[in-house]
């Protein structure tokens, strides 16, 4: 362990010095990481993101881009041969066809870089002739920094508590029904190891369906090409682990060391490590919409999350990240055209207080955070209707199920975030005076003129916040 996390450390050294060089030489590198849970809207934020910095017609609030700045903003290979291209053309052309959909889950990590010609501002604009910079966007899966804990624990441990966590969700029953009929010293058998590993990643997809949040180790729910390999071929069992040699608990305290040292600690070298901008995104008004078990339930998910953005959460991530500092971390409600914008101050306050906890913890060492909703891609519009004599603001689109147009109220938000936040840390079981609703709406036609991108809502804002101060 100690030579890894030493040879680690070394190779980030190497690579440090030689960003460095071409940082200060030739072109600036921007790594920008994309992460949230599933279905938080990773995908389409970098597809629009992306598409409206290429037609930049609906980016008032980026500055280059105001002042005309940017003069080209082109796609070019990517540095890390070994990573898949994040697939911008399938995505854009699914959102933005004659038939628009939606994308496809993606549930794994993928990068693309873009390039963009940059003039400079100020009294070196003349002088000089443009830059150019490189933003290297990595898309990633926030349940994969929720294994970052698991990096801290031995088998024994992390059994008794995932098991623990387990006893409280109906989900759990028949896994735990399972392992407990499991001898404590039972011999190893690989049929009887697989069944368990399968009923355990059972439980973990039904506890996530269900509306929980921390389902950890990540790659059971996400396998990829780790699908039936010996790393995901373990699950908890009670005991202590130190049966004898050739004994069922060993060989799984033994995988999910692997695990930890094959799949959690290669993520965090290669691809956390390196990143300097983030954007956490946030389904705040699908949490809401599932009730106050969801909202506490994301909420300490988002803890873990930025936990592993909190310097010195352990030795591992503090050699790895050598003095190196994530330097801002944008907090994005998404999917904000679900509300009309009289209430986006509201989801704001929402997602601000929802990581406050995680931000007071962690105090990211000077990382400058913002919380902003926006919408990746718009895929309503507002409108103001009377109902029972009282003006609703609501907003319109067509419904993903039914393809038919409709208004919709989403339910009026608190202005006071622990409306919600404080019945759901207390586990209230449903909100006491409102009901919130969520809609499913489709992507709409678009017609987009030439220079523009698609419509989205603070897509430039976010944009100010994570490169307005290097373009
Ligand atoms: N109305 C609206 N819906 C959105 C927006 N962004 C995402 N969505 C919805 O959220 C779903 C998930 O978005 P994705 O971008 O695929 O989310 P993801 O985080 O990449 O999901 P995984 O790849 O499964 O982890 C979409 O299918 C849409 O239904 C948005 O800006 N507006
Ligand atoms: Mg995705």
């Amino acid at each position: 362990m100690v030579i890894s996390t030493l040879a680690d450390t070394v190779l980030r050294q190497i690579e440090t010095v030689q960003n460095t060089v071409n940082e200060t030489l030739f072109e600036p590198v921007i790594r920008i990481g994309v992460t949230g849970l599933a279905r938080s809207g990773k995908t389409v934020f970098i597809t629009s993101l992306v598409a409206n910095l290429m037609n930049r017609g609906r980016m008032p609030h980026l500055a280059a881009a105001a002042e005309g700045r940017i003069e080209a903003a082109f796609l070019q290979p990517q540095p890390d041969d070994t990573v898949p291209r994040f697939d911008f053309e399938a995505h854009l052309s699914d959102l933005t066809g004659p038939k628009p959909r939606w994308p496809d889950s993606t549930r794994a990590v993928s990068e693309l870089r873009l390039s963009l010609r940059v003039r400079r501002a100020g009294l070196l604009a003349g002088l000089q002739g443009p830059r150019t910079i490189h933003l290297d966007i990595i898309d990633y899966p926030g349940e994969w920094l929720l294994d970052l804990a698991l990096l801290d624990k031995d088998y024994a441990t992390w059994s008794q508590e995932t098991l623990a966590r387990a006893a409280e969700r109906p989900q759990a029953q028949a896994y735990l029904a399972q392992s407990a009929a499991v001898a404590a010293d039972a011999k190893l058998d690989e049929p009887l190891a697989k069944a368990l590993a399968a009923g355990f990643t059972d439980y973990l997809n039904a506890a996530r369906v269900a509306g929980f949040y921390d389902c950890s180790p990540g790659r059971f729910l996400l396998p990829g090409d780790l699908e039936g390999s010996p790393v995901l071929t373990f699950a908890p069992l009670t005991g202590d682990g130190t049966d004898a040699r050739g004994s069922l608990r060993r060989e799984m305290a033994r995988r999910f060391e692997a695990y930890k040292r094959a799949v959690v600690r290669p993520f965090f070298r290669d691809h956390f490590a390196r990143i300097d901008r983030q954007v956490v995104l946030v389904d705040a008004l699908g949490a809401i919409h599932k009730g106050p078990r969801a909202v506490e339930d994301m909420r300490g998910a988002m803890v873990d999350i930025l936990g592993a953005f909190r310097p010195g959460r352990n030795a591992f991530l503090t050699q790895l990240f050598a003095g190196k500092r994530v330097e801002k971390i944008l907090f994005a409600a998404t999917k904000a055209d679900h509300l009309h914008h009289k209430q986006h101050d509201k989801l704001t306050a929402i997602i601000d207080a929802l990581v406050r906890d995680a931000r007071n913890k962690a105090q990211f060492a000077g990382a400058q955070t913002q919380a902003l909703a926006i919408a990746s891609l718009r895929a309503t519009t507002e409108e103001t209707v009377t109902h029972a004599g009282q003006d609703l603001d609501v907003v319109r689109g067509q419904l993903l199920e039914t393809g038919k147009q409709a208004a919709f109220y989403p339910g009026d938000l608190p202005s006071d975030p622990a409306r919600l936040l404080t019945p759901a840390r207390e586990g209230a079981e449903s909100w006491l005076d409102d009901d919130y609703r969520v809609m499913n709406f489709a992507p709409s036609l678009l017609s987009l003129r030439p220079g523009n991108g698609p419509p989205h809502i603070r897509l430039d804002k976010a944009a100010q916040f994570l490169l307005g101060d290097r373009l």
